[in-house]
């Protein structure tokens, strides 16, 4: 066999190996996950205001008498395996005096964004039918997001997406807030259940496949250019 037929044989074999190797890389590397995690979920399965899963805190400023924790609860909204079991319900209160008041919840953000927060909500037609959800940027000061909502009479899924709001997202001191109003009689109520604070996490970038082998096939590129410039240097030997 000449020698200029092998050198040409073993640079075809090497090209083709090459074509190969970044082929199957391509083809096997994984689809990014971008799928939503759960920061913070309250089932109310246990008769309290702390957090079930995750990390948060939900306060109120109801008459605490008006608070209470009821069976009756739904799997609408319902994460990570929990059972219906109770749920929480806000009543109007002697006079209505709950009428303005608000639930709170200040969850941190950091580390997400495309913060949603949902949950499963049901009113009497008494019960508070005019609620305002609100969002904050440090905890403090709270801005309308949406207009009002009315419970429906049967437990139904509300849900409000903050993705357009940049400030909420990765935010130590993000918080949120509903503000109830329209109720019309003391036992008049809402009832909550499988309140979820929800985001993306924020990934490190991680560079395309097609990137990659285009990086690949540049520094194949100059590597092949160094070999053939050693070999043809003069006194070099060419096989
Ligand atoms: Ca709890
Ligand atoms: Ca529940």
């Amino acid at each position: 066999m000449s020698t200029p037929r092998k050198a040409n044989l073993n640079q075809a074999l090497h090209s083709r190996i090459v074509f190969w190797f970044f082929l199957t890389l391509l083809l096997l590397w994984p689809a990014q996950q971008v799928n939503a995690d759960e920061i913070a979920i309250w089932n109310f399965n246990d008769s309290d205001l702390a957090v079930d899963h995750g990390a948060g805190a939900l306060t109120t400023n109801f008459n605490l008498v008006n608070l209470v924790f009821t069976l009756g609860g739904t799997s609408t909204n319902a994460r990570q395996g929990d059972v219906a079991g109770q749920s929480m319900t806000l009543q109007g209160g002697t006079s209505n005096a709950n009428n303005g008041r608000f639930l709170n919840l200040d969850v941190s953000t950091v580390g997400f964004n495309s913060i949603v927060i949902s949950f499963a909500t049901q009113g009497t037609s008494t019960g508070f039918t005019s609620n305002q959800f609100q969002y904050s940027l440090d905890g403090v000061g709270f801005v309308n997001f949406g207009a009002p909502y009315t419970p429906p009479l049967t437990f139904g899924l509300v849900s409000f997406d903050l993705s357009t709001i940049s400030g909420v997202n990765d935010n130590p001191n993000a918080a949120f807030r509903i503000v109830f109003n329209g109720a019309t009689s003391a036992s008049g109520n809402n009832r909550i259940d499988n309140l979820v604070v929800e985001g993306r996490p924020i990934a490190t970038p991680i560079p395309e496949p097609a990137s990659i082998l285009l990086l690949s096939l540049g520094l194949t590129g100059t590597l092949a250019t160094k070999i053939k410039v050693w070999r043809t240097k003069p006194g070099r030997r060419r096989d």
